[in-house]
């Protein structure tokens, strides 16, 4: 099996490379990634020896068409993901999630090549805080950022591509990941490794927001399920049973970090702030005979917050540059 993916030196990408290389030994694995500011060599570094490395981009279409005449499975995973990155600046959210996905999408349609596109809940737009409705495979798009709203639009691209030109393909919207690997803008590396500098946590808004968490290892599994069992044309939604507030999870941090639990500041809220996201994973659960091997965010949380604390090298290096960014938003 020759597989290819793209935006595999990201978090969930380089992540799934590593248990791909682990527990499937009969997999030959190339990786495209742009190696954006988001992309880091240093996260493949366990795996290099077993990995080909392809530094570009899938928006770049004579590449990906040679590179996709290479391989049986592509699995994307590449994309901009942060929200308050596209609030900033938009513009690379639209060439990469838009024109990238259409780029693969041309590329697995001329050489007859399986397509996995992984995306997120966030297509769905939020829910709210007093509800007890969770999204499912048939929950309406109606994303809220341009981060979002890029992730929906090549959904949609995809179902196109399935309906008028019939590729093998299928989707994956998966809640807020967490584990090793993940950078230091998103919510809990950041907060970790603010604690570990000595400063406070920062929590938009009122902390109230509730995300859906799952640990990066149980979203892979599930991905690697949808490969092997999955129907081709179906979209499964990957959650875990995971919802927290955004004070529960930071008071878990210093908890962790051995901190008193008020030892964080609230910041200015992310405009547009979506609420809430839940998944409902029946699906993936009944047909595909899937289930997390990690109960709860608890059980992740102590070992992610120590790679973190070992792992000072990986991450040191992009810290100073996202606080930056940061303040200048005022969060
Ligand atoms: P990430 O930002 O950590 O990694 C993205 C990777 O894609 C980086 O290595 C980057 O260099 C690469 N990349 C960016 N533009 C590229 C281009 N034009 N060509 C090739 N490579 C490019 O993101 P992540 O958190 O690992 O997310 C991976 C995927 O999973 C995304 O599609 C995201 O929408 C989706 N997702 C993420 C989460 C989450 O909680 N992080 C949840 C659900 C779905
Ligand atoms: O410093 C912070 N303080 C804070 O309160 C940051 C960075 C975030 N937050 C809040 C905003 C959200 O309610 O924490 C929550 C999680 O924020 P992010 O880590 O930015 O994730 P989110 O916006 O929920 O999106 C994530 O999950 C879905 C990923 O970044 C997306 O790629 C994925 O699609």
């Amino acid at each position: 099996m020759r597989l290819l993916v793209t935006g595999g030196a990201g978090f969930i990408g380089a992540n799934f490379v590593h248990q791909t290389v682990r527990e499937r030994p009969d997999h030959q694995v190339r990786v495209l990634d742009a190696l954006t500011y988001a992309g880091n060599r240093a996260s493949l570094d366990p795996v290099a020896d077993a990995v080909d490395f392809v530094h570009g981009s899938i928006a770049d279409a004579e590449l990906v068409d040679r590179l996709v005449a290479d391989a049986d499975v592509v699995v994307n995973f590449a994309a901009e993901s942060h929200n308050d990155n596209s609030l900033d600046e938009p513009e690379p959210f639209l060439q990469t999630n838009l024109v990238g996905t259409y780029r693969l999408l041309e590329a697995v349609r001329r050489h007859g090549v399986r397509l996995h596109h992984v995306s997120t809940d966030e297509v769905f737009g939020d829910l709210e805080l007093d509800d007890q409705a969770r999204f499912t495979e048939d929950t309406p798009y109606r994303p809220s950022s341009p981060y979002s709203s890029t992730k929906a639009g090549a959904d949609l691209l995809v179902r196109a591509w399935v309906r008028s030109f019939h590729i093998a393909a299928t989707i994956s919207n998966c809640s807020n990941n967490y584990g090793p690997y993940q950078h230091v803008e998103k919510f809990i590396p950041r907060q970790v490794t603010n604690v570990l500098n000595g400063v406070k946590p920062k929590v938009y808004g009122t902390g109230a927001n509730v995300r859906d968490w799952i640990h990066v290892d149980d979203h892979n599994r599930a991905l690697h399920a949808v490969l092997d069992r999955g129907t081709l044309g179906h979209t499964y939604l990957i959650g875990a049973d995971g919802e927290a507030d955004n004070l529960t999870v930071v008071r878990a941090i210093l908890r962790a970090l051995g901190k008193p639990d008020d030892w964080f500041d609230f910041v200015s809220d992310r405009p547009g702030h979506d609420l809430r996201y839940a998944i409902d994973a029946s699906k993936l659960r009944g047909e595909l005979d899937w289930k997390p091997q990690y109960a709860d965010l608890d059980s992740g949380l102590a070992a992610t917050v120590q790679w973190y604390a070992d792992n000072r090298a990986w991450w040191e290096p992009a810290k100073q540059a996202t606080e930056d960014g940061y303040t200048r938003l005022g969060r």
